[in-house]
């Protein structure tokens, strides 16, 4: 039985109680006072890149001071906001890198999956022969780190996609050169007096798009793999009811599994048990919010408390000792909601820090210690416990994780042995599209945003496109919305049609997988590299598509437009502050098919939202005659 989305509403009613008793502020008191919203800015005609500004587009003035237009304001926001996307996840990946680079055998930081270092060290061309995995590894994080500032050349990771997307990206001048470079120049092309011009604009927003992507994002992903493990799938449960009202509760929050990682190893740790036991707990629970819940997720099978808009209510349960955080999607409302119950609202890197918080610089190099002392200062802060304020929603549900790109090829060596006798490839899933018995697929990726009733938006999509044979693929909160409604307990399966039905008996698996966090996305584009060189068609001709339908960040941006800008067209359930100029609007839903062979969709509608992604998969099937 799934969960409904009135079941986790009334769990959270029931939270704002316990919140109204202790003067709590909440994101839905938030968004009343915040609405309606500022129209300029919603419609993106809203110029403050200068000082002789702000402007702003109306009848009576059609053009800023400088003589900027509407179209030209519309895409340099657009522009800076995608920079702002690439600028986050590919930081992120630096990071991974330079944890990388700390990795030493008695360290706190270890190769976990020498041997996918050892293939992208051969994919990148460096001499792997003989050589210790840690100068290994260290050679590879200094490589990777080189990336972000290349002088020369274009991202390494280009040559994972078809020759024809290679060709594509060269022809129209978006093959990303320096991941850095490509930021630092879509800041330049929207400095005053830059460029006005909506193709330009456009086009580097689908470039920086693909140094966010196949650049820092994919960096990201794979050195993850390499220090703490590719994911395989593992069985782990979602939504609050993860946290347990006799333990010490660390909630996980952020995106670097640097930091979740070093968490849970000493969450794990007999001694640190045995320290919370003295205290009167049972025990420790870490549970995870947003991606880096999704980290630990896939890789130890650490449960998943929330996503995006459930982040509040971890502290909300008054259950919560800590909560941990790193970088991104974190609210600062959490440093005055922690003041309202004994929660400590810990922050770690110099990226994100808050006022009311307990500030616990981290470190690769003292990643253990660091890590050990916020285990500690959770396990100290339970006897604050006010027992009158607990209460910890019983909902939760099972889900099945894990799915990488490795973890999928493995599962489809199973399936279709009969048909197909090369194993190690994406051929049987090729097989089931083509044959009908599934008709694609859809990557659903993104946010929770208070403009979509939270979660309705993915749960109801992928219910739609599961019935209709369409398997899912799942990444960020999305991919959370899925586990917490049911949708990737393997049982989802009866809510699928007959053919997808069949697929997931075979193979073993629910029909949403869960790829993973939002750099993950680099998985997605992985797959399809591969699904493309397989079936010999370009990705353009794939019957799958991209689909963010709540999504809020500026990185969601970044990775809608390398998605689109890798072939697959995209579906957006929120507009991207474009509206105020039809040129824009017109660009990104349909022009940019002539440059990428790809474009979006934006449909607040969400039932026909899905009925557009069906409609488009059944037209791609058409046109190559499947
Ligand atoms: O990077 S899906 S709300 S948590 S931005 Fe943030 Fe959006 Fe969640 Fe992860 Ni992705
Ligand atoms: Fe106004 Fe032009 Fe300055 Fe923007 S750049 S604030 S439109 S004068």
């Amino acid at each position: 039985k799934l969960t409904t989305v009135e079941e986790m509403e009334a769990a959270t009613e029931r939270l704002l109680e316990t919140g109204a008793k202790v003067g709590a502020d909440a994101w839905q008191f938030r968004v009343k006072n915040q609405t309606p919203h500022c129209k300029f800015g919603e419609q993106g005609i809203c110029c403050r890149i200068c000082s002789m500004g702000p402007c702003r587009i109306t009848p009576k003035a059609p053009r800023g001071i400088c003589g900027c237009d509407a179209h030209g304001i519309v895409a340099r926001n657009y522009l800076k906001f995608t920079a702002g996307g690439s600028a986050t996840h590919s930081d992120h990946g630096r990071e991974i890198c330079h944890t990388l680079y700390c990795t030493s055998p008695d360290g706190n930081y270890k190769v976990k999956d020498p041997d996918k270092l050892i293939r992208i060290a051969k994919e990148w061309g460096v001499e792997t022969e003989g050589k210790d995995i840690y100068d290994l590894a260290h050679e590879m994080a200094v490589l990777g780190l080189e990336e972000y500032g290349k002088v020369f050349g274009t991202q390494r990771f280009l040559k994972r996609a078809p020759e024809h997307t290679q060709e594509i990206w060269e022809r129209e001048e978006i093959a990303p050169r320096a991941i850095d470079r490509e930021v630092s120049c879509s800041l330049h092309m929207t400095h005053m007096g830059c460029s006005s011009l909506p193709e330009a604009l456009i086009r580097q927003s689908l470039r920086s798009g693909l140094s966010d992507g196949w650049g820092g994002s994919m960096a990201g992903t794979e050195f993850s793999d390499v220090l703490f493990g590719t994911p395989k799938p593992i069985d782990t449960e979602a939504n609050l009811g993860v946290m347990e009202k006799d333990n010490v509760n660390i909630v996980v929050h952020g995106h670097d599994p640097s930091l979740s990682e070093m968490i849970c190893e000493y969450a794990d740790d007999p001694e640190m048990i045995a320290y919370a036991k003295s205290k009167g707990a049972k025990g420790i629970t870490v549970s995870g919010v947003c991606c880096t819940s999704n980290e630990v997720a896939m890789r130890r099978g650490i449960p998943m408390a929330g996503n995006f808009l459930q982040q509040e209510n971890v502290v909300l349960t008054g259950a919560c000792e800590a909560i941990v955080v790193d970088v991104q999607c974190i609210f600062p409302a959490l440093g005055p909601l922690s003041k309202c119950f004994h929660t400590k609202f810990v922050t770690t890197s110099p990226i994100a820090q808050m006022p009311d918080s307990e500030f616990i610089r981290f470190n690769a190099e003292t990643a253990g210690e660091n890590a050990k002392a916020i285990v500690k200062m959770a396990i100290d802060n339970f006897e604050n416990r006010k027992p009158e304020l607990v209460h910890i929603p019983d909902i939760k549900q099972k889900a099945t994780v894990g799915y990488s790109v490795e973890a999928i090829v493995k599962v489809l060596d199973g399936v279709t042995n009969s048909q197909v006798d090369e194993t190690g490839t994406t051929k049987p899933l090729i097989e089931c599209i083509t044959s009908g018995v599934i008709r694609g697929a859809v990557a659903m990726v993104g946010c929770n945003n208070p403009k979509i009733r939270p979660d309705t938006a993915h749960i109801e999509l992928m219910k739609k496109l599961i019935a209709n044979d369409v398997i899912i693929i799942a990444s960020g909160c999305s991919a959370q919305a899925a586990a917490k409604a049911g949708l990737m307990d393997k049982r989802a399966k009866d809510l699928c049609g007959a053919g997808l039905k069949r697929v997931c008996e075979l193979a073993d698996i629910p029909p949403v997988l869960h790829m993973g966090s939002c750099v993950d996305i680099s998985r997605m584009l992985v797959l399809a590299a591969t699904l493309a060189k397989d079936s010999g068609l370009n990705i353009s001709q794939l019957p799958v598509v991209g689909c963010a339908p709540e999504w809020m960040s500026e990185k969601a941006v970044s990775i809608g437009n390398y998605v689109v800008a890798t072939g697959l067209d995209t579906f957006l359930g929120v507009d991207p502050y474009v509206s105020g100029s039809d040129k824009v609007a017109e660009l990104l839903t349909s022009g940019i098919r002539d440059w990428v062979e790809a474009a979006y969709t934006v449909e607040k509608d969400i039932d026909k939202l899905g009925d557009a992604m069906i409609a488009r998969i059944e037209e791609k099937r058409e046109a190559i005659g499947i």
